[in-house]
């Protein structure tokens, strides 16, 4: 019988040439695994069923390299795409790594560090473009502080405006076919980083001059870090229409990035999530920005690969065994979960006849807030479907 979790094109799933690339070194500890070429990479996810690849600059063409370099690099990657049917979707830059970067890149205090970040961001459009990216992912890393005497926080937001403003003109100067997914991190590296979550990012978005080219590519890790509910920052982002990417890992509580694989630690909350992205709509890669546990040689990442994928598939499956279960949907609706579409207090429009009677309509308030809603017997039911109990 074949794998009914095997991945395929379709499902759209891509990882970073950083992700499964990770040596697994740490602040405490030296890298464990061998670098391994992109070009390899590029085969064997390909052969484990993945889309595509992400990268950034720097993961294919080391920073400095001449101009004849690059374009041999270049070439042989994509070589490597074509021979093995996968996209590069997106492309991102790296301005962390870099002990130029250790003030930020766009909001730097130093002038020359903020250009220079937007010429290698620049370039490293140029290189998305050609390998046929069309999300260009920002993840401000070195975007913030230890010590906020350093400068005004306005003044890093105003910085960072004007840098994403100006590259939004580069794209549509160059007549490119890019749009802007801006990724949120409450910390690490910095003591504190800008923009520190999802729900920022969507209200400085509405501040830019092209606000319809940027979107958000929120992380699952990230957002747990902040404490948040990543199914509800996806919602926000596909209610705004700025879902643009998405960046799928997993994280324990409290903790710093740990990068987890998909699905290994919040099964209840990656289920609603895939729920909601396969019932959203959304058409954009399934990325998963995560790595292997630093215990594993080269055949545990391809395992963690693997799994990533699989898991996503398994929760999709489960969605769609929620939305045929006859006992939860018949809960759903007595719950008035699904909204129906019913608005008998006109609730959805306001008229001034509909506010009048709804200041003179008398309610049993004690009866409503003695009514128990039963969302015990339902949760438990999701439980008994999430651990196969049903
Ligand atoms: C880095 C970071 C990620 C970002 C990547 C894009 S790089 O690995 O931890 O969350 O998505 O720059
Ligand atoms: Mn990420
Ligand atoms: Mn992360």
């Amino acid at each position: 019988m074949p794998d009914p979790y095997a991945p395929k094109k379709s499902d759209k799933f891509t990882f970073g040439l950083w992700t499964v690339g990770n040596r697994g070194r740490d602040p405490f500890g030296e890298a464990v695994r061998d670098t391994i070429p992109p070009a390899r990479i590029v085969q064997k996810l390909s052969e484990l069923g993945a889309y595509g690849v992400n990268l950034h600059d720097n993961d294919l063409v080391p920073f400095g390299a001449s101009a004849a370099e690059r374009d041999r690099i270049v070439r042989d990657f994509k070589k490597a795409l074509a021979d093995h049917g996968m996209k590069v979707p997106m492309a991102t830059t790296n301005l962390f790594f870099h002990p130029v970067f250790k003030d930020g890149a766009f909001t730097a205090n130093d002038p020359k560090v903020r250009a220079f970040a937007v010429q290698k961001t620049m370039r490293s459009i140029d290189l998305g473009v050609e390998l046929g990216a069309t999300v260009y992912v920002m993840w401000g890393g070195r975007e913030g502080v230890e010590a906020d005497a350093c400068r005004d926080a306005r003044e890093a937001i105003k910085r960072y405006r004007e840098c994403v403003n100006f590259l939004c003109e580069y794209v549509l100067d160059q007549r490119y076919e890019m749009r802007f997914a801006l990724e949120a991190k409450p910390n690490e590296p910095r003591s504190d980083i800008y923009l520190p979550t999802t729900g920022h990012i969507l209200a400085f978005i509405e501040t830019l001059d092209h606000p319809e080219m940027v979107g958000v590519n929120p992380e699952v890790a990230h957002e747990h870090m902040s404490g948040l509910n990543f199914y509800h920052s996806i919602a926000q982002a596909i209610d705004a229409e700025k879902l643009f990417h998405i960046d799928l890992n997993d994280q324990k509580p409290g903790r710093y990035d740990q990068d987890l694989r998909f699905g290994s630690e919040s099964l209840k909350g990656m289920f609603f999530l895939v729920k909601l992205l396969e019932e959203s709509g959304y058409d954009g890669s399934r990325h998963f920005d995560s790595h292997a546990y630093r215990t594993e040689d080269e055949e545990g990442v391809w395992e963690f690969a693997r799994g990533s994928m699989r898991s996503y598939l398994i929760l999709k499956e489960k969605a769609r065994r929620f939305g045929e279960d006859r006992q939860i949907q018949a809960i759903l609706k007595e719950i008035g979960a699904t909204g129906n579409g019913d608005d008998p207090y006109g609730l959805g429009r306001y008229g001034r006849d509909t506010a009048s009677r709804l200041k003179d309509t008398s309610f049993e308030v004690d009866a409503l807030a003695r009514k128990g809603l039963g969302y015990e017997r339902l949760d438990q039911l999701v439980v008994d479907l999430l651990l196969g109990a049903r």
